[in-house]
Order: C-alpha cells, then sequence, then structure tokens
C-alpha cells in the first residue's frame, strides 16, 4: 500500500516551489495515514532551504472530502486534524491548497487553515457535518465566520448544504478562480502554481485567516446573537429533534463572544460530544447504509455491467406514472409516455408540466431546466412508438389482470433486450412475468409518491430476474438520484410489507380506545415526520381498503385494519373526501379532530366486542407501531426478502420518514437493545393474545449469541 501522502520538492516550472501530493482514493478522506504524511511533508519542506511555497494538491476525482468517516468510532489517533491545520497554521512558508471537486468538512477546514486558496469553476465547498449528527471538529465553526461572516457560516453549516465556488466569490473564500471547469484538473495544477510564483514575486504576506480578528462592535455582536437565535428557532423546526445544528450554532456565537484559543476548545468539547452520541452513531449508519445498498449481494453469480439506458417509456400517465417520467427526463432521459386515451393522456402531460411550473416557482428549478426537461418527455396512445425504447416502466391500474394485459402487449411490441419493469406497490412480479416471452427481464422499479420527489426506489428481483437486468435498474435509479435498494417479491416487498404491521397496529389502538390524534401525536413526538392516520388520509384510506380486497392472503381477522375500513365503507377515504380519520376544512384543507370518526369507530369495536382501555399511554403506542416494524424487518431479513439490516434501514430513511438521527428502525433496535426488544414484544403477545407478537426467531438467535442486527 503506497503512502497517501507525497511531498514532490519540485513543481514543474517551479524549483522553488513544492507540491504535497495527496492520493487516498475514492475522495482523498482525511484518514490517519493522510495527517500523518501531511505533518511530515510540512516538516521536510520546511528543512529543504530550496522550497519557498508549497501547494497542497490530490489525485482523483475531488480534493480532501473531509474526515475519515469510518474511523469514527474508533480510537482517534494523533495526529488530530486540529493539530495539523494548527501545523499549516504555523507553517513559515506559504500553503496554497489547489480546489476542485467536492471541498467538504475538513476538506475546507484544511483549506481554510492554508494561507492561499486557488479553485477551478464547479467546485463546491461545504460543510455537511450536521448530516453525520457532528459539528466542524477543526476549526470551521471559528474560521468560516471570520472570513465569510456569520450568516453564511451559519446558512451552511447549519444546513450541511455544499455550495459552489461561483456562489461564494463575493466572499472572498477563493484567492483565485480558474475559469477552467471542475473536470480540467491538471490546468489546475499548472494555474495554482502560477499564482504562487506571483505570490512569490511580489514578496505577499501570508494571509491566516485565524489571525484575522473577530472585533464585531457591540451593534453588530448583539444583531450576530439575534442571528444565532433565529438558526436556533429555524434548525428546531427543520432539524426537529437534532442535537449538532443547536451544537454548531452554539459554537458558531462563541467565534464572536469568545478569545479564538477558547472558542476552539469550545468546538472541540462539543465535537467530541456529538461524535460520541446515539445521534451521530446513527446518522454516520443511515450513511453507509445507503452506499451499501448499491452494492449488490452476487450469491456466486458474475458482477454485471449495466445496459446503457437512452430512452425510456411509462406506460400511464396517472399521478404516478406522471411523477415517473419527471425522474427519468430529470436525469436527460427520453421519455415516451403511453395513455389509453388522448384525453388521458393530454391531462397528464399538463399535469406534468404543472408540476415543474411549481418546481419553478419554488426556486427549486429553472425555466430553461424546465424546458429541457419538457422537451424530454413526449406522449402517445400507440403501443409501436414503444418498440426501440431499452426499458419501460409500467404504472398503470393496481389490479393483476390489467398488469398482465401489459407485459403481454409490451412483449410484443417492445425490442428483445428492451428491460419491462412494473412500479406495483404490492402485486407479485413473478405473476407479471410468466405473462412474458422474457420473465428475465422482467423487475419491479417500485417509485414512492410524489416520484419526482421521494429518494427510495425499491427494485424488486423476481425469482426470473437476471443479473444484466436488476444491476441495469439499481444503476438507472442511481443516475435518477435514487437510492437504491435490491428487494424480493412477497406481498409489499420490504417497505409496505413492514409499513402494514405498523397500520396495523395503529388500527388495533384506534379499536382499543384511543384517538387519531393521540396515536399521530404520539408518533410525531417519537420523532416521525407525520403520523400514520394523518399520512393515511393524505394518500387516500381507500388505497389500503382496496389492496386488502385484492390481498387472498390477509389475516382472516375482523378486527385487521377494521377501523379503516369502516371509514371507507362510510364514504370517509381521508382528504379527498374531506372526511376521514379526521375532517378537512374544504377551503384551507386544514385538518382538525373529528368525533364523528371516533364515533363510527367506536361504534364498531363494541360490535367486535373489543374492551376498551383509558390507560393507552404514548409509549405504549410508540413501542407497538415501531416495534412491529422491528419485528416484521426481522422476519423479511430471515426470508432473505432484503439482503441487509442497513438496507431495510436506507427503505425506511427514505421512503417513510424515518428519523434519520434514529438511523432507520434495525438500527434503533440495535442502540436501544435486543433484550428490550424482545422482552417487549413478549409483553404485546401475552397482552394481545393473537398471533401477530410472534417474535421472529432471528431476534431470539441475536441475542442468544449477542450479536446485532446491523452488524
Ligand atoms: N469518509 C470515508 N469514506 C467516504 C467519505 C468519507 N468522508 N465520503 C465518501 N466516502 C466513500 C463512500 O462511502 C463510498 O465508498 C465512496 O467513498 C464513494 O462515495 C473534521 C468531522 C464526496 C460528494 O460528509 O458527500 O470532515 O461505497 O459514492 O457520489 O470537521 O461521497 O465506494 O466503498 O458518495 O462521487 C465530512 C461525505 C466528513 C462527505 C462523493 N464529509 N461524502 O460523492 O461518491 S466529517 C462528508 C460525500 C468531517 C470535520 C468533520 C460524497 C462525495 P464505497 P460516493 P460520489
Amino acid at each position: 500500500m503506497t503512502a497517501p501522502v507525497l511531498l514532490i520538492p519540485t513543481a514543474p516550472h517551479a524549483d522553488n516551489i513544492a507540491i504535497i501530493n495527496i492520493d487516498n482514493p475514492p475522495v482523498n478522506a482525511l484518514s490517519h495515514a493522510v495527517r500523518q504524511g501531511v505533518v511530515e511533508a510540512i516538516t521536510e519542506a520546511e528543512q529543504n532551504k530550496n522550497i519557498e511555497a508549497i501547494v497542497i494538491y490530490c489525485q482523483g476525482k475531488t480534493f480532501i472530502a473531509g474526515a475519515d468517516i469510518k474511523e469514527f468510532g474508533k480510537t482517534p489517533k494523533e495526529p488530530h486534524l486540529p493539530d495539523v491545520l494548527q501545523r499549516i497554521n504555523q507553517c513559515n512558508k506559504p500553503i496554497i491548497a489547489a480546489l476542485f471537486g467536492s471541498v467538504l468538512g475538513g476538506g475546507f477546514e484544511l483549506a481554510l487553515a492554508c494561507h492561499y486558496r486557488v479553485a477551478v469553476r464547479g467546485t463546491k465547498l461545504g460543510l455537511p457535518e450536521v448530516t453525520l449528527g457532528l459539528i466542524p471538529g477543526a476549526g470551521g465553526t471559528q474560521l468560516l465566520p471570520r472570513i465569510a461572516g456569520v450568516k453564511l457560516a451559519l446558512t451552511m453549516i447549519t444546513s450541511g448544504k455544499p455550495q459552489k465556488v461561483e456562489q461564494l466569490e463575493d466572499y472572498g473564500i477563493i484567492d483565485f478562480l480558474i475559469s477552467a471547469n471542475n473536470s480540467n484538473k491538471d490546468h489546475l495544477l499548472t494555474e495554482t502554481i502560477l499564482f504562487t510564483k506571483q505570490l512569490l514575486e511580489k514578496n505577499q504576506t501570508s494571509k491566516i485567516i485565524s489571525q484575522q480578528p473577530m472585533a464585531l462592535n457591540d451593534e453588530k455582536k448583539q444583531a450576530a446573537q439575534v442571528l444565532c437565535q433565529q438558526f436556533r428557532d429555524k434548525s428546531a423546526k427543520k432539524s426537529r429533534g437534532q442535537q449538532a445544528p443547536q451544537s454548531a450554532i452554539n459554537s458558531i456565537e462563541n467565534s464572536f463572544t469568545l478569545p479564538l484559543n477558547e472558542a476552539m476548545e469550545k468546538e472541540r468539547e462539543y465535537f467530541v460530544a456529538c461524535r460520541g452520541s446515539a445521534q451521530s452513531r446513527a446518522m454516520r449508519h443511515a450513511f453507509f447504509a445507503e452506499k451499501t445498498a448499491a452494492k449488490l449481494i452476487h450469491s456466486g453469480e458474475i458482477k454485471s455491467t449495466p445496459t446503457e439506458i437512452e430512452s425510456v417509456a411509462v406506460i400511464g400517465a396517472g399521478t404516478m406514472g406522471g411523477g415517473i417520467a419527471m425522474c427519468f427526463a430529470n436525469a436527460g432521459i427520453n421519455v415516451t409516455l403511453l395513455e389509453m386515451s388522448q384525453n388521458n393522456l393530454t391531462k397528464g402531460i399538463n399535469a406534468i408540466a404543472k408540476r415543474y411550473q411549481q418546481a419553478e416557482k419554488r426556486g427549486i428549478i429553472n425555466n430553461q431546466q424546465v424546458n429541457q426537461c419538457m422537451a424530454l418527455i413526449t406522449g402517445t396512445c400507440d403501443y409501436q412508438d414503444l418498440d426501440q425504447v431499452d426499458l419501460v416502466v409500467e404504472a398503470a391500474f393496481e389490479t393483476m389482470a390489467v398488469k398482465q394485459q401489459i407485459f403481454s402487449q409490451l412483449d410484443k411490441m417492445c425490442k428483445p433486450e428492451a428491460i419491462l419493469a412494473s412500479n406495483t406497490s404490492y402485486l407479485d412480479i413473478d405473476e407479471i412475468a410468466k405473462a412474458t416471452r422474457r420473465p428475465e427481464k422482467i423487475v419491479g422499479m417500485h417509485f414512492f409518491s410524489p416520484a419526482n420527489i421521494m429518494k427510495l426506489l425499491e427494485v424488486v428481483a423476481t425469482k426470473y430476474t437476471d443479473t444484466q437486468t436488476l444491476t441495469t435498474a439499481m444503476t438507472l435509479g442511481k443516475k435518477m438520484g435514487k437510492i437504491s435498494v435490491a428487494v424480493k417479491v412477497c406481498y409489499g416487498f420490504v417497505g409496505n410489507r413492514m409499513y402494514a404491521c405498523y397500520g396495523r397496529e395503529a388500527n388495533m389502538l384506534l379499536l382499543e380506545g384511543a384517538t387519531p390524534q393521540q396515536i399521530d401525536n404520539a408518533m410525531v413526538q417519537w420523532g416521525m415526520a407525520m403520523g400514520p392516520l394523518a399520512v393515511n388520509d393524505m394518500s387516500g384510506i381507500d388505497i389500503g381498503y382496496q389492496a386488502r380486497k385484492e390481498n387472498t392472503a390477509r389475516p382472516d381477522d375482523p378486527c385487521y385494519f377494521a377501523a379503516a375500513d369502516i371509514l371507507v365503507e362510510h364514504g370517509r377515504l381521508g382528504q379527498k373526501t374531506n372526511v376521514g380519520f379526521y375532517q378537512y376544512d374544504e377551503q384551507t384543507n386544514k385538518r382538525s379532530p373529528d368525533d364523528a370518526a371516533i364515533k363510527l369507530i367506536r361504534t364498531h369495536a363494541a360490535k367486535l366486542e373489543i374492551k376498551q382501555r383509558s390507560d393507552i399511554s404514548d409509549e405504549e403506542i410508540q413501542q407497538r407501531l415501531i416495534f412491529a416494524l422491528i419485528n416484521e424487518g426481522a422476519y423479511i431479513l430471515e426470508e432473505n426478502i432484503a439482503s441487509r439490516a442497513s438496507d431495510i434501514d436506507a427503505i425506511w430513511l427514505n421512503g417513510y420518514g424515518f428519523p434519520r438521527y434514529l438511523g432507520g428502525p434495525m438500527c434503533y433496535a440495535d442502540e436501544i437493545g435486543l433484550e428490550k426488544v424482545v422482552a417487549t414484544i413478549k409483553k404485546f403477545q401475552r397482552q394481545a393474545g393473537n398471533t401477530y407478537w410472534q417474535v421472529a426467531p432471528l431476534l431470539e438467535k441475536l441475542l442468544a449469541q449477542d450479536k446485532k442486527l446491523t452488524q
């Protein structure tokens, strides 16, 4: 393994300029070896009298993209990053950072510790630590306010969102912005060396940000404190329940209320506290869960390279079909939208145009991009027009007969190598595959509504799907910016199968006497984005009702989703009928409790002879819904419907609003301990007296072996 850091004593055409060359693929993360190598290279350069300046340059696709997240959780080894940045600061020769790619976290902090920064256009600068439950831990909360002001520091650090150097030109962070774009890296080295030569010729004194005073007069200090409080309030809503943004704001406030060395010590203290927190463990798990999910587990089969997908078709121009068509257009792929009637097709395309206009109004997309995307979408009512597409996604009516008819038609009309995918949420894709002569090319691509917003894509392998097809669908998902997770066929695949258990318990609690608002408030309090019953009202209670009617394997239990069913049978479908579990104002769509719904449920519970309880606590609600998820997830793992516990977490984080700072249901189970999970499930089994609470054998087995679900 070659050393990731090398000192090149003389740069091309510049004998007095050295290069610290970093080569630590894939993102030049600041591993221990890199940190040590940089310190050693600086010491060596200082001792070489011919060297008058030093350029820090990286190989690969990006400048340093941050600390090595894989090292967190292990015993930190010196030199720690703050020591490295201190070393840069103290160097008696100017150090210039040559920036490109994604300069994130510790990479950006290292650049700020350098004396100068040169970048190519398109370079992204960011401090994304809060997305990992951390705060910048090597001076970022002190250096960025000094060079760019408190407001930009608060914005970038609490959001974690990177910004392009072009957007930051007025802040003086970059000393020389090269006209070449991100891809032209060699140009970057040449220009940086030229820039450094000019520095030396001008004998320019080094500019050290940490030595720049942060002296704000009383008026400005007060204004900055007001700003910090505004960001505290905003983060408390936007990043509800998360500690890191609040710690980051406190550290930024220290940048103008404490002397630098005290503020740096505080920053390190807050960083170490965050790094050791359960929230950061969960968010780091989430980060790697999403990366790992993209990797197919090949049971002995050879890996396949994905087929290049240049043109696709979507069958059905309804809400889902339209959203899916937008996903492809947004990724720059030609998409043909097929509907059975011109009227429905026109309606569908108009609806897409409206969604793009709304996105443009919100500043998410500009008009040129809207036009580019719309130009990629064409409509047809004729299957003949699909004869050259590389892949089709069917998003038609959710009945097996309709889908088998469509796939049979597609099989006849599309070229033999075309992949045919179904967006079905529940139906057995093995059965759909049988309606074709190409079962190996049939796959599920299950998008989540709204398809153009939700990041999750469940890629469902039938028992016939070949590796090439699966790999292509997974890669296509990543190209659309989705978190693709490979799963197998069962009723509801992974997400919806687990969601059915979550909804089952919510319904049982309603029949036992809890109100919709009590259940929803308990789950929002626990950390979910929305309560299950409000979600059900939003998507339409009749959708699940219809699916349960179609589901021949539904439990033979009159109580199963009985609360939802009784509402549907009384015409209460949710928001679309202004009444469901709640009532909705016809003008404002504002949700409010509805005694009529509660009365209907109570009456039905009496018919089912369900004992009413007045002692249902929020904790019981939270445990019954969340432990139902965990238990079903364990069954899913045992049946190999999902390959990894972390895949299940990636699904719940990106498709169902599971709080990221809890890492997903399987990560959460490990964090609270399987002993508590199993004991509580057994308690519910005794209390409910039904078959729903059989502890998954995998949980018992892992508990007996003192192992975790996510290790
Ligand atoms: N550490 C370790 N591995 C990393 C990594 C990191 N920081 N970033 C990426 N990887 C791995 C990733 O797991 C994958 O591995 C491979 O690199 C390619 O990633 C002290 C404390 C840089 C925009 O949060 O945002 O600095 O799956 O598929 O799409 O204050 O990676 O191939 O085995 O995402 O081109 C702050 C996180 C750390 C950056 C590139 N930095 N990374 O995207 O590639 S905390 C981050 C990203 C910190 C300081 C604090 C992206 C990317 P594998 P990829 P990509």
